[in-house]
């Protein structure tokens, strides 16, 4: 475990100097302006590093040269390309499911992975076909999907996300054989399944070298959701015409299921008005290495990919945050409060509460956000003002740093109004850390 605790950034020091005693005042909803169903519903979604999204890539390009260069359905590449998603997801909390079928005489593999929690009759899905064509590694067709709805379930996990819908991610086998992992999935999905999801999100080619910005119009609500991520970053979008029936959204909508997605290209050719608005080359396909060996890890626009990963994290957080339930009462203590290294006591940090009528409710929520450097050795709780002990946190998460985390506590019987607290206990040795802040929401 490392020993020092990273140095506090500026910023919070004068966030700590401008709250008095630490505690902001709270505020309440009359002084928010009118909550919109996006600010209303969804909190605000984390960026999803590029960096993290090109490492899932170099696994899969190395997955690819470790066999026979490609990751094709039937190949050694594919199976390999699904455990290491596979892993990464069941180390986050995941339920994942391997749903086999086959194919031109061979075994095919679907990776379904579903978040705990969201209302089961309420599913948000997003997927991406993970083979590859046999005569390439398949890194933008479609790595790139892959590797940014895999980096963009890693961040629900990380943030703790409870979205009021159920959260599904799949990655599919045999696209490039005609959607065949995809429509197995659906045609075994029993009708009553089908119905419940909501929406399915595609991404199959989202970093191709020449891009352009490319938003499905399947669905309306799907497709302005994109359209105003994009906008929010100035950023021109078509809609995408190269596409219907061309990847693994058609067999959800097929049966009626909405859909949408986004696309960056594959092999037709680049305008002068759209190299004019998106930059690039025109009169040169998106993507010159479509289905081809040198559809490497070299043959990805990394703006285009964080664009997009970014654009997929916006649409999990504010789609699945369905219909909008206007935030309460909330009150937030900033002050930084250090934490003694086991076997020092466990420290407080008060909110004291006024003004809130009745009894907290049972989705109280709480949001902590501790720099440590080795999450694992606490144990967090919150403590009511009458004294009642919920914990949050139990040592989990081994010696990954910081807990930054939102909790929904069942606070249903306690009165609101009184002194908070959150108590933070160091239960190992070595590591260190403080407080940073934490807010209570009603
Ligand atoms: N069929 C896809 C490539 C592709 C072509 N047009 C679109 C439109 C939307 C998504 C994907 C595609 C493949 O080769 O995987
Ligand atoms: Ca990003
Ligand atoms: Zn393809
Ligand atoms: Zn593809």
């Amino acid at each position: 475990m490392s020993l020092s605790v990273p140095p506090r950034p500026a910023v919070l020091a004068i966030a700590a100097a401008l709250a008095v005693g630490g505690l902001v005042s709270a505020t309440a909803p009359a002084a928010l302006a009118a909550p919109t169903a996006a600010t209303a519903a969804a909190p605000t979604p984390p960026d999803i590093p590029l960096a993290n999204v090109k490492a899932h890539l170099t696994q899969l390009q190395t997955i690819a040269t470790n066999n026979g260069g490609n990751r094709a359905h039937g190949r050694a590449g594919y199976k390999a390309s699904i455990d290491y998603v596979k892993a990464k997801l069941d180390a986050a909390g995941y339920t994942t499911t391997l749903q086999t079928f086959t194919s031109s005489g061979a075994t095919g593999y679907n990776l379904i992975a579903d978040w705990p929690g969201g209302d089961p009759n309420s599913v948000l899905m997003a997927g991406s076909h993970l083979d590859s064509v046999t005569s390439g590694p398949g890194i933008n067709d479609n790595g790139s999907g892959s590797a940014a709805v895999l980096e963009t379930a890693l961040a629900v996990s990380r943030a703790g996300l409870q979205p009021t819908k159920h959260l599904r991610f799949g990655w599919w086998g045999a696209e490039e054989l005609g959607l065949i992992g995809s429509k197995y999935y659906v045609n075994n999905l029993p009708a009553a399944e089908r119905s419940k999801i909501s929406g399915y999100l595609n991404f199959d080619m989202i970093g191709s070298p020449n891009p352009g910005y490319f938003v499905y119009d399947d669905d309306p609500t799907i497709e302005q959701t994109f359209k105003t991520y994009f906008s929010g970053l100035g950023i021109p979008t078509e809609i995408e015409t190269e596409g219907d029936g061309r990847s693994d959204h058609a067999p959800f909508k097929n049966v009626g299921i909405p859909v949408g997605g986004l696309f960056t290209g594959a092999d037709y050719t680049k305008t002068s008005a759209q190299a004019q608005k998106w930059g690039g080359t025109a009169g040169q396909a998106f993507d010159r290495c479509y289905h081809s060996s040198c559809d490497t890890t070299a043959n990805i626009n990394d703006t285009a990919l964080d664009r997009n990963s970014d654009a997929i994290a916006y649409a999990i957080w504010n789609l699945g945050a369905s219909t909008p339930v206007p935030p309460g009462p909330s009150f937030e203590n900033t002050a930084d409060v250090n934490i003694p290294d086991y076997p020092g006591a466990a420290v407080n940090s008060p909110i004291t509460v006024s003004g809130v009528t009745g009894n907290a409710p049972a989705t109280t929520k709480v949001d902590v956000n501790i720099v440590h450097t080795y999450r694992g050795d606490l144990v967090v709780d919150l403590v009511a003002p009458d004294g009642t002990v919920y914990n949050l946190h139990n040592r989990a998460g081994g010696s990954a740093d910081n807990l930054v985390q939102s909790y929904t506590v069942n606070a249903s019987s306690e009165v609101a109004n009184g002194t908070w607290n959150l108590r933070v206990k160091d239960a190992a040795g070595q590591d260190v850390g403080y407080i940073n802040s934490w807010k209570i929401t009603f």
